[in-house]
């Protein structure tokens, strides 16, 4: 009876670590960082860096359900080359397994982004899967999350994310992921957390 009540034990500590692991955290620029990547086209930010703003500004919307507004504060705004796109690094800190994109989008077709190609990679930068999908027009005139199921491989830990659209304007609010944290045993390098990004801010 004592060695049946200690593998009941285990058993429970292993279903309430599972279970731990399971909760689906949203990431935003409280436990992720973005940057810009080294692949975005030649093109123009316009007024997205005006008064000392950051790339954080795709990360800061508090919660998936969050609405923003448009205005200079609030968006993102590229003009690309013909054929280009944005490129944005998503660094996860820890592994991740993603189950859903929250995107706010520009609220007209002149301007919204068209077409987001994902690539993952897990810890020890291996691409581990890429994913492509077409988001909606924003809502207007108080934008909120389209949310797009994006099932990543197991243990993503950081995303390449490649913004396009037919004319080359790329303007939206924000971005953001709901994910589950990855069981550490199975990282690469035991999810250390200790990958970090060049000095120049620029891709990896
Ligand atoms: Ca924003
Ligand atoms: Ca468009």
């Amino acid at each position: 009876m004592q060695h049946l009540k200690g593998v009941l034990g285990f058993i429970a500590v292993v279903c309430s670590s599972g279970a731990a692991w399971a909760t689906p955290v949203y990431l935003n620029k409280d436990n992720i960082s973005v940057t810009v990547g080294e692949r975005t086209a030649p093109g123009t930010f316009n007024n997205t860096f005006n008064n000392s703003q950051t790339i954080e500004k795709v990360i800061d919307a508090p919660s998936a359900d969050a609405e923003e507004f448009h205005n200079q504060t609030t968006h993102i705004w590229f003009k690309a080359a013909e054929g280009g796109g944005l490129e944005l690094v998503f660094d996860f800190r820890i592994s991740y397994n993603i189950t859903t994109l929250h995107f706010w989008n520009y609220t007209g077709e002149g301007y919204d982004v068209d077409e987001i190609e994902f690539t993952f990679y897990d810890a020890a930068d291996k691409v581990i899967g890429m994913v492509t999908v077409a988001p909606a027009t924003g809502s207007s005139p108080g934008i909120r999350a389209e949310d797009i199921p994006l099932v990543s491989p197991l243990n993503t830990r950081w995303v390449r994310a490649y913004l396009t659209s037919n004319n080359g304007q790329i303007d939206f609010q924000n971005m953001g992921f709901s994910a589950e944290v990855a069981d550490p045993a199975l990282d690469p390098d035991g999810g250390s957390g200790t990958i970090t990004l060049p000095a120049n801010g620029l891709g990896r």
